[in-house]
């Protein structure tokens, strides 16, 4: 460990807890220098401060651009007092060593997000604090660097003991503070790309704060972690555990799935997934009378698995829900009364998020490859009534097109091939992530007959989330007795498989929009 710490340079944006780490320096006997109104907040506070300005004999020009760019600052954060040579030419110069540095950056994200026009966000973009964390940081041998007010606290400790913190220390926090710069440098070219409506800049990088522990991942043997993108809109990684064991990996990517799917409709309404893929998906006048029905769907399936709602869960339903082996169940809010009854199920996790996410949003989605990610945007499409094609000799009845278009809103949220037969607002059979549509149209078809009786497929309808490139997935789903039929349209053979649905007596509307997903 380096000698005591003499001097400190402390200044933040964010003064969260910079009095009492001050409070806690000073009396430790370390001298306080400080930029502009960070000195005033230690002043009021009644510590004795150095202005920069004095101790560098520099005034702060250009409205604080340049405050803390000196050579008598950034020698006293690199100078390595274990080298004769660095200790004499500072000593030539009159630079003191700074041991310990306290920077937070100019709020650039929080100005931005607060929608300021393009000056205030480039008057915010911080150059002075990188520069000192950077310098800093690579001195970490010798020099202790704070970013975050949840450090003060150890550190402080350290220095009140021992005059200094341990060298392991100094290096968890110099690996810190880069990441802070990475990621706040992330943040600026993202916006900038923005600006200038480049989506696709040519560097790009992705930055996200760790978020809560994950035991492992996808499987026991591989290490996991869940990191937030900072990305805040309602509904979105806004989520509270109230009860329950810790979260898992697959149960994070289920329970996003579910949400996401269930935040699509308008009535009362419950998505059940597993491994992804919902299950069982129904609307109704309530969600008890929602949640029996996307239940009975497919209740095999929907053992261990995951249930989202898109109204505050109610005593009814949770009384329900507290009869099956759920992972977790995910809702706007939970009654009192709700959160009580599940009280009993002491494994099952319970998350309300005080808001359903948008489905119509903006934002982006990534998936990893080897060497690589694929960027694209959400799929925020949503086919609206007036815009559907009829391509039959039959048009469908008003039921059929409410049952249609709530079985392709469902088809989006389903793996590729997703083939979805729904009735009355319920589905009654979904067959997702098979490599041919007619393989999944079958398995729908076998899945809700097994589930509900030969005759669950009579009179529903069914949704396709591309086209049917041969008319014998359509077949199948006629056979299995559905009346209607909404699909991307755009087949080669279109006119082949409109053909079969006139054969049949079939209603078919085309929505010229796909939802692969994979
Ligand atoms: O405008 S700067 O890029 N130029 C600088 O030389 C400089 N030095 C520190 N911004 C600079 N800072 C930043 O000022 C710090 O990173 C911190 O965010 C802020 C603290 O200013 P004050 O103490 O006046 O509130």
């Amino acid at each position: 460990t380096p000698p005591r710490i003499e001097r400190a340079l402390l200044s933040v944006s964010d003064k969260t807890g910079l009095v009492e780490l001050a409070r806690r320096l000073a009396a430790a006997g370390v001298e306080l220098l400080s930029t502009g109104g960070s000195a005033r907040t230690l002043r009021e506070a009644g510590l004795a401060v150095v202005e920069v300005a004095d101790y560098t004999g520099f005034p702060e020009i250009l409205d604080g651009r340049v405050k803390t760019l000196q050579p008598k600052i950034h020698g006293g954060l690199l100078g390595r007092p274990d080298l004769p040579a660095h200790r004499a030419q500072m000593e030539q110069h009159g630079i003191a060593p700074i041991g310990l540095l306290v920077v937070n950056l100019y709020p650039f994200r929080e100005t931005v997000a607060k929608g300021a026009d393009f000056e205030t966000c480039i008057e915010n973009i911080d150059i002075g604090g990188p520069a000192l964390l950077r310098a800093a940081a690579k001195n970490h041998a010798h020099v202790t660097v704070l970013t975050d007010p949840a450090d003060y606290e150890a550190a402080a400790a350290a220095i009140e003991a021992g005059g200094n913190t341990g060298a392991e220390e100094r290096k968890r926090l110099a690996a810190k503070a880069y990441a802070h710069t990475a990621a706040y440098d992330a943040a600026i070219s993202g916006w900038f790309a923005g600006q200038l409506g480049d989506d696709f800049p040519a560097e790009l990088t992705i930055a996200g704060r760790r978020g809560e522990p994950l035991r492992y991942g996808e499987n026991p043997h591989q290490a996991a972690a869940f990191y937030r993108s900072g990305e805040s809109r309602p509904g979105v990684a806004t989520a509270r555990q109230l009860q329950g064991k810790q979260l898992s990996y697959n149960n994070l990517n289920d329970t996003d799935a579910a949400f996401e799917a269930v935040a699509e409709f308008e009535r009362p309404a419950v998505v059940i997934v597993k491994h992804a893929n919902p299950c069982g998906v129904a609307e109704a006048d309530s969600l008890e009378a929602a949640y029996g029905r996307a239940l009975a769907c497919d209740p095999v399936s929907a053992y261990g698995g995951i249930v989202a709602l898109n109204r505050a869960l109610d005593a009814a339903t949770a009384a329900r829900i507290a009869e099956l082996f759920a992972e977790v169940v995910i809702a706007p809010e939970v009654e009192d009364e709700a959160a009580a009854l599940l009280a009993a199920r002491r494994n099952l996790r319970v998350l309300a998020t005080g808001a359903l996410p948008d489905p119509a949003a903006p934002g982006w989605t990534f998936k990893s490859l080897s060497g690589g990610f694929l960027l694209q945007g959400r799929d925020n499409g949503r086919v609206a009534r007036d815009r559907l094609e009829v391509v039959t000799k039959r048009a469908p009845s008003e039921a059929e097109l409410n049952d249609l278009l709530f079985a392709f809103r469902v088809a989006k949220h389903v793996k590729s091939n997703a083939i979805v037969y729904a009735k009355e607002g319920a589905t009654v059979g979904v067959g997702a992530g098979q490599m041919s549509r007619v393989d999944s149209s079958r398995i729908a078809a076998r899945k809700a007959r097994e589930a509900l009786g030969e005759r669950a497929t009579e009179g529903a309808v069914v949704a396709s989330d591309a086209f049917f490139p041969f008319a014998d997935g359509l077949l199948a789903a006629a056979e299995a007795g559905v009346t209607a039929v909404i699909q991307p349209g755009g087949s080669m053979r279109d006119s082949e498989v409109i053909a079969a649905a006139d054969d049949k007596g079939l209603a078919m509307v085309f929505t010229g929009m796909r939802h692969f997903r994979h």
